[in-house]
């Protein structure tokens, strides 16, 4: 069989559905996904096998222009992505397409000659108010394609993977055939418990966080993880465990059930929150 490959970027502001997206492609959660903006914080690979062709995906974080550390960096994740994959695919929130325009200000440079994915057309009646909006974009970003879809719905997504193989070129694969990402189980596991986490707590703790695992044992049937979340002050640390310890346990047991139904195993998982100053 003559292989095929191609790499495409998945870009956009915050919250447009790109990890919704890049795990309805690969067909499970690899990169979390949650109604805060700013969710995803690093790169995502995300592998789909067609017949004969293999595309990978980079889901990265949204992007925004900022001075802060944090946010520079992940824009660069998303720059980087640009730069190293062969297409780049812009995902467009439809509703705030609809009501403000493209945001041409806020989307990242290089986008030209990209693909356009219109997401989240399950939320728009009409789909002739998306137009306008289209007709802009052509003429904005002579665009490669524009690709009305739902991520949730899963609209729209094999008109846009059959461009992509068209796009690919005649190369040998760069990943087994039943690889579908390069996120290691204990990172994804760290990854839910910090979805759950922006689940779970109102304001802004959720950003300042950080998960690391201080013990992943299988002992018979159970996978036992010990998970530390880092927060930055102590007040946070008092909001992470709530009034008696209601969030933390809510969060360890959405997490514990995710992880478990995720990893086909029996799950024991153990958090721990502590305070590091310099969390980030
Ligand atoms: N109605 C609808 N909601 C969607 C769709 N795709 C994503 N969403 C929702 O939009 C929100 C953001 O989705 P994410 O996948 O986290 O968005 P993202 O672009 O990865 O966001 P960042 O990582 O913050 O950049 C979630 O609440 C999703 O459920 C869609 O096709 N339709
Ligand atoms: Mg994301």
């Amino acid at each position: 069989m003559q292989t095929r490959l191609i790499t495409a970027a998945l870009v956009g502001l915050p919250n447009a559905g790109k990890s919704t997206l890049i795990n309805r492609i690969v067909g499970q959660k690899i990169s979390i996904s949650s109604p805060k903006s700013q969710t995803t914080r690093f790169n995502i690979i995300g592998i789909k096998n067609i017949g004969e062709c293999q595309i990978i995906f980079t889901d990265t974080p949204g992007f925004k222009n900022s001075r802060n550390a944090l946010e520079k960096q992940m824009k660069n994740f998303a720059l980087d992505a640009i730069e190293s994959s062969e297409v780049t695919c812009v995902v467009i929130d439809s509703c705030k397409l609809c009501k403000y325009g493209i945001d041409k200000n806020h989307l990242p440079h290089g986008i030209d000659g990209s693909i356009f994915l219109l997401n989240k057309i399950d939320r728009i009646k009409d789909k002739r108010l998306l137009l306008p909006h289209m007709k802009t974009i052509g003429e904005i970003y002579n665009p490669l394609d524009i690709f009305l879809i739902s991520a949730t719905k899963s609209t729209g997504i094999e008109g846009f993977l059959s461009r992509l193989c068209e796009l690919s070129n005649a190369e040998p694969w760069a990943f087994e055939n039943d690889e579908v990402t390069d996120i290691s189980q204990k990172e994804l596991a760290q990854e839910i418990t910090r979805e759950k986490l922006l689940y779970r707590i109102q304001d802004e703790i959720p950003y300042l966080v950080k998960i690391t695992t201080e013990r992943w044992e299988e002992k018979g049937e159970d996978l036992y993880i010990h998970q530390t979340i880092f927060v930055n002050k102590s007040s946070h640390k008092a909001i992470v465990i709530g009034s008696g310890a209601e969030n933390i346990k809510r969060i360890g047991q959405d997490s514990r059930i995710e992880i478990s139904k995720l990893l086909g195993k029996k799950v024991r998982l153990f958090l721990h929150v502590m305070i590091d100053e310099i969390v980030l």
